[in-house]
């Protein structure tokens, strides 16, 4: 009998497969391989029920391959402003990458309990910034605001290794208890503590826990696209069409930078990536 059912989790060659209320723990078929398809956590798929084989893997919205899931709404980016030390440049960088798979990010910022008064009245103004362009910031003790943003959405949780996902994921449902751990003091950051990806269905949305990066690499976009990732930009109209805001002369958005509407490291990130492709 053929049935429709989700992939939650991939652990090596097992794939656990919602059917309903029941997980189905399947094989997935050669032919994948021959045809070059890589079932993701996340694939709506058929199931050959008594054989216990994924049959087919149903067209996807969307799918990142770090971390590797398929057809998510929310990217819940975790961003730790501590231990391991605060990266705009991973933030900006999820961002982009997210939205270009026109996933919805969602910035949340986790261990503000670490941050001295000075430090935290900074990134009061980076949180303001943000919030200014059109995403929403959250922190992570603010579970209920969480709950809320995540409503009827399939979530990835997404940020660096040791940034506080799978603690975050333990607040938000008492009965997950996914494995957390120090973060290594002597590297600043996490010791990769989740290894897999694995969606979990909570009252009124589905969210993955997944495993954390120390840096992610920035390919297969063209500078073109990553100009459109950066959303603030296109409020400006600079002198030539496809200006790249890099070397061009009377560029509307390094004036911008200049008066500081537009936030120094976002702009330096952006040359940045823009540089890598
Ligand atoms: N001070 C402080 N510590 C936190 C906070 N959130 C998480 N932690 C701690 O940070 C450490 C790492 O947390 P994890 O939840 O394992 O981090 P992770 O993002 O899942 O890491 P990986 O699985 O390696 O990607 C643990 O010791 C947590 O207790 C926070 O808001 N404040
Ligand atoms: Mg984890
Ligand atoms: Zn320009």
């Amino acid at each position: 009998m053929l049935k429709k059912g989700k992939i939650i989790k991939i652990i090596s060659n097992l794939y656990s497969v919602k059917v309903n209320d029941e997980i189905i723990e399947c094989q997935a078929r050669g032919k994948f391989r021959k045809e070059e398809i890589t079932p993701l956590v996340g694939d709506l798929c058929e199931i050959d029920y008594e054989n216990k084989y994924i049959i087919n893997i149903l067209s996807r919205n969307n799918f990142l391959t770090r971390p590797m899931i398929a057809n998510v709404d929310v990217a819940l980016i975790v961003v730790s402003v501590k231990l391991p030390n605060l990266s705009l440049n991973l933030l900006d960088k999820m961002i982009s990458i997210v939205s270009l798979k026109e996933i919805i990010p969602v910035i949340c910022f986790s261990k503000l309990d670490l941050l001295n008064k000075n430090e935290k009245k900074e990134l009061k103004n980076i949180i303001k910034y943000y919030k200014k362009i059109g995403y929403q910031v959250l922190i992570n003790k603010d579970l209920r605001k969480i709950k809320k943003a995540l409503k009827n959405k399939t979530v990835v949780i997404t940020g660096q290794t040791g940034a506080g996902k799978s603690t975050l994921l333990n607040r938000l449902n008492k009965d997950l208890n996914l494995k957390t751990d120090e973060i290594s003091l002597s590297l600043g950051r996490g010791k990769h503590t989740t290894r897999h990806v694995e969606l979990f269905k909570f009252k009124d949305f589905y969210i993955a826990d997944t495993p954390g990066f120390s840096s992610l690499d920035f390919k297969d976009f063209t500078k073109e696209e990553i100009k459109k990732s950066f959303k603030e930009f296109s409020n400006y109209n600079c002198e030539f069409k496809n200006c790249l805001h890099d070397k061009e002369k009377r560029c509307q958005v390094k004036e911008a930078v200049e008066r500081k509407e537009i936030l120094q490291s976002r702009y330096d990130n952006y040359l940045d990536f823009i540089k890598k492709v």
